[in-house]
């Protein structure tokens, strides 16, 4: 997919400056499935380099507007389209290759990057960068460098998809649907990332009461298996099906509709960490945070164990060296 660019509308925009209701549009699977994400957007536009992908997808998507709640959507090369787009939502980039580590991606992806945020910035000063591009927690920062917006406005999608994987996955054991399945995955979107296993409960029953060793290595019902299971996920599913797309694009869809719906909803998602749990880099990691109009407003503090906080650590001391390196 390229970048989703959530647009306010110049003909419904009310006069308060508030935003209008946006628009979807997407290139690829991820888009797609943004798209038809209960109607979150009216307005939506796709921006890529690939011009003949984009229009096909384009009227793809027109051809099923009727079933979108009459969503606008449009497509082209040229940024002036995204003009004062409420969201954009970065997904341009290249896709990790089978067996390809998230991090190799960074530098091809920074420089995709380049050509990109000056322009969305240029046309949509007071916008919400949402980065879904891998690796995304690296990519977060790049995105907050070039584009010279404040902390609040760039959000990376983050362990947002982690954490619906791993209450998927708990849902499966446990046999209780998902959203009745609380638990958070935090830290990098990938193979460092850290479940918060102390969390971990259903109606408030914490499944460290009734299994004081969940998560852990002398754990004999395994529950850590679940978190292998979460970080394998992307590389499972792109060895069966080439890439990952209806989980992500859904996983956004849930990010954008919390922001464009000031609905202070909860979301593990990727945030400027500095000074937060002992952390000194200036990284972007996930944590439970607050989404509303103006992007992040609150970041929750879990109670973390101390090896859970030097998991966070040590991922932000790696991060932070390959920032070191990179040419932004
Ligand atoms: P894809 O289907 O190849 O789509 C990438 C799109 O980016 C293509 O259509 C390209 O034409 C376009 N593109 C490349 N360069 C530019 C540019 N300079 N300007 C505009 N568009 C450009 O890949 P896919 O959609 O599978 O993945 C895209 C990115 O999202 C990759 O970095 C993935 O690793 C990442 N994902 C991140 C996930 C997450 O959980 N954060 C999940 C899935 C994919």
């Amino acid at each position: 997919q390229s970048f989703l660019a959530y647009k306010r509308s110049k003909l419904k925009a009310p006069p308060t400056g508030m935003f209008a209701e946006s628009h979807v549009m997407c290139l690829n699977a991820i888009g797609m499935a943004v798209m038809t994400h209960e109607g979150i957007s009216s307005d939506v536009v796709l921006i890529d380099v690939h011009e003949n992908k984009l229009k096909g997808e384009m009227l793809d998507l027109q051809h099923g507007s009727l079933f979108l709640r009459n969503a606008k959507i449009d497509a082209g090369t040229e940024y002036s389209r995204t003009v004062n787009s409420r969201i954009c939502i970065i997904a341009a980039g290249a896709r990790q290759r089978e067996g390809e580590s998230r991090l190799n991606l960074v530098q091809r992806n920074t420089d995709i990057f380049k050509s990109i945020i000056p322009q969305l910035v240029k046309y949509s000063p007071q916008t919400i960068l949402i980065v879904v591009s891998n690796p995304v927690d690296l990519l977060t920062y790049v995105a907050w460098k070039i584009s010279g917006l404040p902390k609040n406005r760039v959000i990376g999608s983050g362990t947002n998809l982690d954490s619906s994987r791993f209450r998927f996955l708990l849902s499966q054991k446990l046999g209780i649907a998902p959203s009745s399945c609380h638990g958070y995955i935090i830290g990098e979107h990938g193979d460092s990332s850290v479940a918060v296993w102390s969390g971990v409960n259903v109606a408030g029953v914490r499944l460290r009461e009734l299994n004081p060793d969940a998560g852990t290595e002398t754990d004999d019902e395994n529950w850590k298996e679940i978190h292998k299971q979460v970080v394998d996920s992307a590389y499972e599913v792109i060895k069966l099906k080439g890439y990952t797309s209806w989980a992500i694009g859904l996983s956004v869809g849930s990010i954008v509709r919390s922001l464009l719906r000031n609905s202070s909803d909860l979301h593990a998602v990727s945030v400027n960490v500095k000074g937060i749990h002992g952390i000194e880099e200036d990284v972007f990691l996930s944590l439970p945070a607050i989404l509303g109009t103006n992007g992040l407003t609150k970041i929750v503090r879990q109670k973390l164990e101390e090896q859970e906080m030097e998991k966070l650590r040590q991922s932000a001391r790696v991060i932070d060296e390959v920032q070191q390196g990179l040419i932004i």
